[in-house]
């Protein structure tokens, strides 16, 4: 059995995701999950809360919590929100965790004995009347490249630049405003990722299977030059500073970067799930190459603004160890998804968000939406009407539909079992054929993750059941040829099986309704592409049952409360 350890971007502590990180990491990678697992592969699916650095401390500070108790309590929150929205995570662990302190305190360790971090005085902005340094996210001002006026200390969010805080022009405080700011001089461990150059380099270029998007952010990086990074900050809140099991001298109030424990998590946590398992599972035979991981594939998932830490930084980590970790084969990157002209955005509040999208419509509704419609190879607009279309017309009309009115047919005219009699005519042998063809696509837009097509060939199957039934019209066949009623019947219900099975990486609280109210098997297993074969897996004789109504629509008066809530009208 092959293995796919698949990880998705660790959402910020900070405050429960919008729509758009939903979208461009975490439900991608569950569809991809639930489809490796449907189809025999041995997945670990892992993600994480990223819980240090700047912004959980100042979000803790506006919730005027303590850090520790802050993170407790927004990781549950995520938690429960990802488990309502079917993220079939392995485990959703935590950056914060006694595992990720000891890996991330082992990796610097190696890294230092390897050469590459050394102690450096810096200069870095301090704040005299806040009485503390100001590293990342504690500074705002101008970007010194594009000018936008709001850029962070460590990244401006207008030109995704990474930047060095005393860079940064006008500058002021987060906490208190204060332009009182002066630069003092304090020491920070610094990975020196300038003499790793021609080893990420290589590297990257071994990656075949990076996405054009993936690969031109990375060699972007690399063309400039990979510059040394500090990877300590001036913070009480993170991975404490250690050298041989001591707090290391000159560092007690200092911790690790968050950008630099936060990848290092992706392992930690797998460790997190093997402690926490009863079965001995070995997290090292995911990770060490030489502990059995040379046969694992790993996938990772994220938006385009965490590809330079995921192709430069954290490769300079796991590299730079000199150890034989395993690296990520694929990474997928997505865009935005824009709201409404501007950006979602998690500090102004604006769009839609994880636990407010589920007061409003059921998981599958907007995984299906976010699916159809992913930020894949270009930004993509989030618009109520997309949403009402996406729900409407291909989950209810067309999916929704087909389902209820086969299974509503059979339960009036055969008593809801599944027919026997008759066989397969020409119009059968061609829905075959159409099936297989599609399955076939199918299979393969999902195996290559490509998110949109695989939500359009889904769609295409969907839409073969609605056109066979209207051509097919047992409810005519019914009056004068019982036995071909019958062929329909049971071809049809076949047919809600298979797209149960189908859809299931997509919207797997429907596809479970429809599994069950068939009688396919669950957890579901991916189809071979000999749709004749498939399509009479449910025998004649076998119980079905009407679902309750799978697919609500949208109604008018549903948009204008929504848009009034949320905004977003044009
Ligand atoms: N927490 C950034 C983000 O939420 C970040 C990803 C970490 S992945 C190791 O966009
Ligand atoms: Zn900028």
């Amino acid at each position: 059995m092959s293995r796919i350890l698949i990880t998705s971007a660790l959402p910020y502590i900070n405050g429960v995701k919008h729509l758009g990180n939903l979208a461009g990491s975490m439900l991608p990678a569950d569809v991809y999950a639930r489809f490796q697992r449907a189809r025999g592969v041995d997945v670990l699916y892992i993600c994480a809360t990223d819980e240090h650095g700047t912004p959980a401390e100042l979000a803790a500070a506006a919730a005027d919590q303590d850090v520790f108790a802050y993170c407790e309590e927004q990781h549950r929150l995520q938690h429960d929100i990802g488990r309502r929205f079917g993220l079939s995570w392995d485990w959703f662990g935590r950056s914060s965790s006694p595992q990720n302190a000891r890996l991330t305190q082992h990796f610097a360790e190696v890294l230092e004995d390897q050469g590459l971090i050394e102690e450096r005085t810096d200069k870095l902005v301090y704040s005299l009347e806040d009485r503390r340094f100001l590293p990342d996210r504690y500074i705002e001002g101008t970007c010194p490249i594009c000018g936008y006026e709001k850029a962070r200390g460590d990244q401006c969010d207008n030109c995704n630049s990474l930047l060095d805080p005393i860079d940064l022009k006008n500058p002021y405080s987060v906490i208190s405003g204060s332009r009182d700011l002066e630069v003092r001089e304090t020491r920070h461990l610094y990975l020196l990722q300038s003499k790793l150059q021609g080893r990420i380099r290589s590297w990257v270029d071994s990656r075949a299977e990076f996405s054009a998007l993936a690969r031109s952010i990375a060699n972007k990086h690399l063309d400039e030059g990979l510059i040394d990074r500090g990877i300590t900050r001036d913070l009480a809140w993170g991975v404490p500073v250690m050298r041989g099991g001591q707090p290391r001298t000159g560092f007690e109030t200092k911790v690790f970067y968050v950008w630099f424990d936060a990848p290092i998590e992706y392992i930690a946590a797998t460790e997190e799930w093997a402690d926490a398992s009863a079965s001995g599972a070995d997290w090292r035979s995911w990770w060490r190459l030489d502990q059995g991981a040379d046969d694992v594939r790993y996938v990772e998932f994220m938006g385009k603004d965490n590809v330079a830490f995921h192709t430069v930084s954290f490769p300079a980590t796991i590299l730079g160890s000199g150890e034989p970790w395993k690296t990520v084969d694929l990474l997928k990157a997505f865009n935005w998804l824009n709201w409404y002209g501007g950006k979602f955005s998690t500090s102004q509040g604006r769009g839609v968000f994880m636990d407010s999208a589920l007061d409003i419509l059921p998981p599958d509704c907007w995984r299906w939406y976010l699916t159809a419609n992913s930020p894949e190879h270009s930004d993509s607009a989030f618009t109520w009407e997309q949403l009402t279309a996406a729900v409407n017309r291909d989950l209810a009309d067309v999916l929704g539909n087909f389902v209820n009115r086969i299974l509503k047919f059979c339960e009036a005219r055969f008593g809801g079992v599944i027919p026997e009699g008759g066989e397969a005519r020409p119009l059968e042998l061609a829905l075959y054929e159409s099936v297989s063809a599609r399955v076939a696509d199918l299979t393969q837009q999902f195996e290559a993750i490509e998110v949109r097509k695989s939500a359009q060939a889904l769609r295409g199957l969907w839409v073969l059941g609605n056109e066979y039934l209207q051509e097919a019209a047992p409810w005519t066949a019914i009056k004068t040829d019982p036995e071909r009623a019958a062929v329909i019947v049971r071809t049809a219900i076949n047919l809600v099986g298979l797209y149960a099975r189908l859809s299931a990486p997509v919207i797997p609280f429907a596809a479970e309704a429809m599994a069950y109210a068939v009688g396919e098997a669950w957890p579901p297993t991916w189809p071979g592409v000999d749709a004749a074969l498939e399509l009479s897996r449910l025998p004649a004789g076998g119980r079905v049952t009407v679902p309750p109504v799978l697919f609500k629509k949208i109604e008018e008066v549903d948009l204008v409360a929504w848009t009034e809530r949320f905004g977003g009208a044009d």
